[in-house]
């Protein structure tokens, strides 16, 4: 059964246009111009301190963008969504494909959509051993430290630089830790990541640096730090404990830490969540759930989940979204793209699947009313957490 989701989303794009989010606060108000339409919108429920957004591909979903005929993809993110992360426009081989070229089209394309829908912009990722173009890993293979700073802090200048103002939180540094099964155990990624290996004697120091370029380039936006397998209190989170307190420490302009959230029901849930926000914020960062997807198993011979997986997957998801709801420092809760076709899932884990939280046609998953379903339960309305 599949409610008439698709006919509904229109109407609620204009409406997203329309309402000021803003002007219902009294709690258990249902603000009275709320179509149904509206009232079916993550974004329309959220409290208006708390941005819910998706990762989108710029380069292969928004480039076409006419405010006038958007797509149907397009319709249900503007309709959807508070916030938008570029999957891969603002990585550096796609935006800094050469040492002296810069290629913002994708990224330009995805802050016009965002502003054109009334999203905000979640910059990633400026520091990451990972995309990084041909010419960074031949480099690097003879930098010294101070190449790698110079390399370095002329990418971050010019890419926070040119969106200064668009974005309002930046994955600046992204999975710098390695996990336990790792060789040598969760440390800082001066094996892999190019950066912090040319600048292995005194990683700290160059990290804190690149804080402070990426607030330099812009006051405005909240500079955080992201992994995955850093969602409970374990080794991997208390290593990011220890670092944002030296961080911090040092002077560095940090401003919050980011779970990744990507959970497969292979594996168990963390309920620590909850406490290990809470830790992050009593350093006064703000935390956020940036890349959230539940991938599936799915059984051989079938062409989908058992209802048992799909009632797990939205426990899930609503798990992690109730740990941000309950923690106030919570300023962000993102999934990692959908429908299931645009998933990054199947072709990286054989096998695995269903991961988002839309089907193909973009109907409702049990894990997207679980979520509309809290969202509405934490905050009737659109009134604030506090
Ligand atoms: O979803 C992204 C996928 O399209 C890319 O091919 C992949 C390349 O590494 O990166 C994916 O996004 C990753 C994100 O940037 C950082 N956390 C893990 C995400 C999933 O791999």
């Amino acid at each position: 059964m599949r409610r008439p989701f698709r006919s509904l989303i229109v109407a609620a794009a204009a409406a997203a246009l329309v309402l000021p989010l803003c002007t219902v606060t009294a709690a258990n108000a249902t603000p009275p111009g709320l179509s149904d339409a509206d009232r079916s919108a993550l974004r329309n429920q959220a409290p208006i301190d708390l941005a819910v957004g998706s990762a989108v591909w710029g380069r292969q979903q928004l480039m076409d963008y006419d405010p006038g005929a958007p797509t149907e993809y397009q319709q249900v993110l503007g309709a959807q969504f508070s916030s938008v992360t570029p999957e891969n426009d603002m990585k550096w081989d796609a935006i800094h494909p050469a040492p002296d070229v810069y290629d913002f089209s994708s990224a330009d394309a995805l802050v016009a959509y965002a502003r054109a829908n009334h999203q905000q912009v979640r910059g990633h990722t400026l520091l990451w051993h990972s995309q990084n173009p041909a010419w960074v890993t031949e480099a690097s293979a003879t930098w010294t430290c101070d190449d790698a700073r110079a390399v370095l802090e002329d990418h971050i200048r010019t890419v926070v630089g040119h969106f200064k103002g668009e974005i309002y939180e930046w994955d600046v540094a992204n999975e710098i830790f390695q996990d336990t099964w790792d060789a040598g155990g969760v440390r800082l990624r001066t094996d892999r990541n190019p950066f912090l290996k040319a600048c292995a004697d005194d990683p700290v120091a160059l990290l804190v640096d690149a804080f402070r370029w990426a607030h330099e380039a812009d006051p405005d936006a909240v500079l955080f730090l992201n992994d995955y397998n850093a969602e409970g209190v374990n080794a991997k989170t208390d290593a990011y404990y220890s670092l944002a307190q030296e961080m911090l420490a040092a002077g560095a302009p940090l401003g919050g830490f980011g779970a990744q959230g990507h959970l497969s029901l292979l594996y168990g849930f963390d309920t620590s969540l909850q406490a290990n926000f809470e830790r992050f914020a009593a350093l006064g960062l703000q935390v956020a759930v940036t890349e959230a997807d539940v991938r599936i198993p799915l059984l051989e011979g079938e062409t989908g989940p058992t209802p048992r997986q799909v009632a797990t997957q939205a426990e899930r998801y609503d798990a992690m979204l109730q740990a941000c709801l309950n923690v106030t420092a919570c300023s962000s809760f993102t999934v990692w793209g959908f429908p299931d076709a645009n998933s990054w899932v199947p072709g990286v884990f054989p096998g695995e699947g269903w991961a988002t939280i839309l089907e193909d046609d973009y109907s409702p998953k049990p894990a997207f009313d679980a979520m509309l379903a809290s969202l509405r339960d934490a905050t009737p309305g659109v009134s604030p957490r506090r």
